[in-house]
């Protein structure tokens, strides 16, 4: 069995996310630069809810549609969280991984956590981390593309070619595994999961200095759809079939096939 056990995977970073915890006069949008990358597996368990569960399901999704001697990608892989769950995971014979971010900071410290598992385990799927624009890279036949919450940095304008992209880069009988936060079109539905969103970050220990600061960093940067959105584009895309697998509260993950 190719999997390793869950409690011998590489100790992570642990730093606790306080990037927003002092009073700026001016919130900077935000970027994934070498501070966030610090903080990233605390800031990221802390503010997505069911982000954990979602990760460990991708790689168990992931091993259904990998197909023998094919290649996986893992499409703004920040610190390698789904590439890991492949990892862990994924059990079909010759299967190779393409881990892409664009920024640096990510994939330095990316590179870092699988070389240790490289060196402490054998037969681990082999990854290939990328530092490259998913908009503007070059691309493989797949099995599976994994896109854990990364579609929504990308411009609203660019998002339907990169799906038809994807969609031609996908093999017969593969699958896109898509987490997204979503915005729904009901105002008070949208407004209640928004409060509860809020109330899960409170719960997590983030203050409201804190929340309201992150608010303002991301708004620019972070423009998440509706799930009608979503599936509306996967169909123009050329998608088949869009199956949602995962939500909690304001937070989705869907398959979408070719
Ligand atoms: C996880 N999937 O832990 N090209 C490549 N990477 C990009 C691009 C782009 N055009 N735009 C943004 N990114 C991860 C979490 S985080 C989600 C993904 C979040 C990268 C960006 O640098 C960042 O690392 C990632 O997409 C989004 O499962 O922080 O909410």
């Amino acid at each position: 069995m190719r999997a390793f056990p869950a409690p011998c995977r590489p100790t992570v970073n642990r730093q606790p996310d306080q990037l927003f915890a002092q009073p700026l006069d001016q919130v900077p949008d935000f970027v994934f630069n070498e501070d966030v990358a610090r903080v990233f597996p605390d800031m990221i368990k802390r503010s997505v809810p069911g982000y954990p569960t979602i990760v460990e399901n991708i790689g168990v999704l992931a091993n259904q549609f990998a197909q023998p001697g094919s290649l996986l990608y893992d499409l703004g892989c920040s610190l390698g969280a789904v590439t890991q769950a492949l990892r862990r995971h994924v059990q079909v014979e010759g299967c190779r991984v393409i881990a892409v971010d664009n920024s640096a900071a990510m994939v330095e410290r990316c590179r870092e956590y699988l070389h240790a598992q490289d060196a402490m385990f054998q037969e681990l799927l082999p990854v290939e981390v990328i530092e490259a624009d998913i908009l503007n890279m070059h691309w493989q036949p797949a099995s599976l593309v994994a896109m854990n919450f990364t579609l929504q940095f990308i411009a609203p304008e660019n998002r339907l070619e990169l799906l038809s992209r994807i969609h031609r880069t996908l093999l017969p009988g593969g699958a896109l595994i898509l987490s997204e936060k979503l915005r729904f079109e009901d105002e008070q539905q949208h407004a209640l999961l928004t409060d509860l969103h809020v109330a899960f970050k409170r719960a997590n220990g983030y203050s409201e200095l804190e929340i309201a600061q992150k608010r303002s960093a991301i708004e620019n940067v972070m423009l998440p759809d509706s799930l009608e959105q979503h599936r509306e584009r996967l169909h123009a895309a050329g998608f088949s079939k869009v199956v949602p697998w995962f939500q909690c509260l304001n937070f989705a993950s869907l398959v979408a096939l070719p």
